[in-house]
């Protein structure tokens, strides 16, 4: 499957796949990862189970073709691993996670070199009770109530970056320039070098400084860095990434395709394309940030 037939699967998945809420579940960072990377998979937990107080032990059951290299241990917690999973457990009730209190269960090893999906399934056991993230859904349309942690293996190219909410502000007939803004997560961390669009002549990643008392805007030396798992926010007054030498008008509804380019931790280049819907100002209802990543 070469890349530009990922990039359009992806874009089918996009429409059906409804957000996951960040707090529900036990899940890894979105974004992904390069197939046949090392990786280290933080596992996210952020509520104990219904109705308990606290989570007392995390196991995670490695899937077929994950090599473990270690598992981070967590202070008061012992840690037992066997050829097909990672335990950490509270050695006792002070040292428990509470409920609503996140957490990151980190588990380092190595992926199949092929891409695909991986699917981590998760054992959470509370003062009351346990959850088995442990459902791996059929279908695309599939909600499980009890989804295993997924994790998106890539083709060598594709860039392990999450690309979330983006939008291209309106430009009127005769402006020069624009700006484009969106949020990036890389969860292994990259450096977002570049960026095209057949919308502008130029697109530059920029930011906002203050100069005296006067803001000025100017491009970032070598990059943006996005350190990993950690959102990097593109924003008005912000970081941004500049438009200039625009070809022509650009009208709410319209959708500009962005091209960003990335250089991994291991100096390699990928690319995540995205179709970023053209706005007078950012949404304030998430619900209709209708961006599309180049996949999810
Ligand atoms: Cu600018």
């Amino acid at each position: 499957m070469n890349t530009i037939s990922m990039f359009v699967r992806g874009l089918v998945v996009a429409a059906l796949a409804t957000p996951l809420s960040a707090s529900a579940h036990v899940t890894l960072p979105p974004g992904g990862a390069t197939a046949g990377d090392n990786y280290a998979a933080a596992f996210r937990v952020g509520h104990a189970c219904s109705g308990a107080r606290s989570t007392t032990g995390i196991t995670v059951r490695i899937p077929e073709g994950f090599s473990v290299q270690k598992a981070e241990p967590r202070s008061g917690w012992t840690l037992a691993t066997t050829p097909g999973s990672v335990t950490w457990r509270a050695a006792s009730a002070g040292a428990a996670l509470p409920d609503k209190e996140r957490a990151e269960f980190v588990v380092h090893g190595r992926l199949p070199a092929q891409p695909g999906t991986l699917w981590f399934k998760v054992l959470q056991s509370c003062d009351v009770g346990s959850a088995d993230w442990a459902e791996v859904p059929v279908a695309t349309t599939d909600k499980p109530a009890f989804p295993a942690a997924r994790l998106d293996l890539l083709a060598p190219g594709v860039a392990a970056v999450e690309v979330r909410d983006a939008w291209v502000r309106t430009a009127v007939e005769g402006q020069s320039g624009t700006g484009a803004f969106m949020t990036l997560v890389a969860p292994s961390g990259a450096r977002l070098v570049r960026v095209t669009t057949p919308a502008a002549g130029i697109a530059e990643v920029h930011e906002m400084k203050m100069q005296g008392d006067v803001m000025r805007m100017r491009a970032v030396a070598g990059g943006l860095d996005l350190p990993p798992r950690q959102a990097v926010e593109l924003k008005p007054g912000g970081y941004h990434l500049m438009l200039m030498d625009l070809k022509k008008a650009l009208a709410p509804g319209e959708t500009v395709p962005l091209e960003l380019e990335f250089v991994d931790r291991a100096g390699r280049k990928a690319v995540a394309k995205v179709q970023a819907p053209v706005r007078a100002r950012a949404a304030t209802d998430a619900k209709d940030a209708g961006s599309s990543a180049h996949r999810h």
